[in-house]
């Protein structure tokens, strides 16, 4: 099912209102739980009370306001098909779950084969980062861009690290960024790096395998903040994750190199097989 700039408007209209909402969610459950058990759904991967109620919350907007499209979320998975909202409800949340204010809701809406929209909002913060396909990106609503570093010496780049990748690929990649001149660093939520690469705070953000609710909207952000991003739909990344690349134009190259991770050389769209089979978290 195709949809028209209509249908995309009140979707963007209705995402912007979601994200705060939910929000409001997450920042009470984190000044409420500073010291509450928090459950493990396994190695370094946490799970808290808050994760699930904004997930729920989140889920129950989207099917009260368009019934027809489709959802995938980290904590209760779901079938996106072609039109689809993608939710992390807390991204970060090994930092939520410590009390460190440095964590997310972030929600992409794909739809054409693309993403069109994407919000990251960081409550402790309230910042509120979003992009429309074609329409630029913004912090807050003002328009934000990518960094315009070009030495290596220079760079700051981040390098998001989990267990489903053998973790001498991951010491690879951080020597070959140190080595190149890079400092690299890790700040355990996915999707706040990607916003930052679009705002221009980090010149770079790489993962060697993301799943698609932690990485669609901050990939969204930085295209339309003039970055360079991997390709990641194309490759399946929506059910299956794939590996993430986002960076400013001038040092996408390095951080392409250090990590493997190949540069996009034509839009993202997913691939044409229908979406049947689901991995969820
Ligand atoms: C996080 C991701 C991040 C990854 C972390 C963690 P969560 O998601 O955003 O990219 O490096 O290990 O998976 O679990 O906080 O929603």
């Amino acid at each position: 099912m195709i949809l028209d700039d209509l249908a995309i408007d009140q979707r963007e209209a209705f995402c912007l209102d979601l994200a705060r909402s939910a929000a409001t969610l997450a920042l009470d459950g984190f000044e409420r739980q500073a010291g509450q058990p928090v459950g493990m759904k396994g190695p370094q991967d946490y799970l808290t009370e808050t994760d699930g109620a904004v997930e729920r919350h989140v889920r129950a907007r989207i099917a009260e306001a368009f019934p027809a499209d489709g959802f995938l979320g980290e904590e209760t998975g779901g079938i996106p098909g072609s039109t689809a909202w993608v939710v992390d409800p807390i991204d970060g949340t090994a930092n939520f779950a410590r009390a460190i204010p440095h964590f997310c809701i972030s929600i992409a809406f794909v739809a054409n084969g693309e993403v069109q929209l994407g919000a990251i909002l960081n409550p402790a913060m309230d910042e509120l980062y979003f992009a429309r396909k074609g329409r630029g990106a913004s912090r807050n609503g003002k328009p934000i861009h990518v960094s315009a570093t070009t030495e290596l010496q220079a760079t700051s780049f981040e390098l998001g690290w989990s267990n489903r990748v053998p973790l001498a690929r991951y010491i690879a990649a951080l020597t070959a960024l140190f080595e190149a001149g890079s400092n690299v660093r890790r700040g355990a939520s996915g999707a706040m790096a990607l916003a930052y690469v679009a705002d221009g705070r980090t010149d770079g953000y790489a993962e060697l395998h993301m799943n698609s609710w932690d990485c669609l909207a901050g990939l969204l952000l930085v295209r339309e903040a003039g970055g360079v991003t991997g390709p990641f739909l194309c490759l399946g990344g929506l059910t299956e994750g794939a590996a993430v690349l986002a960076a400013s134009p001038a040092v996408a190259s390095a951080l392409a190199t250090a990590t493997g991770i190949p540069l996009l050389t034509a839009p993202d769209t997913l691939p044409a097989a229908p979406l049947t089979n689901l991995r969820t978290a």
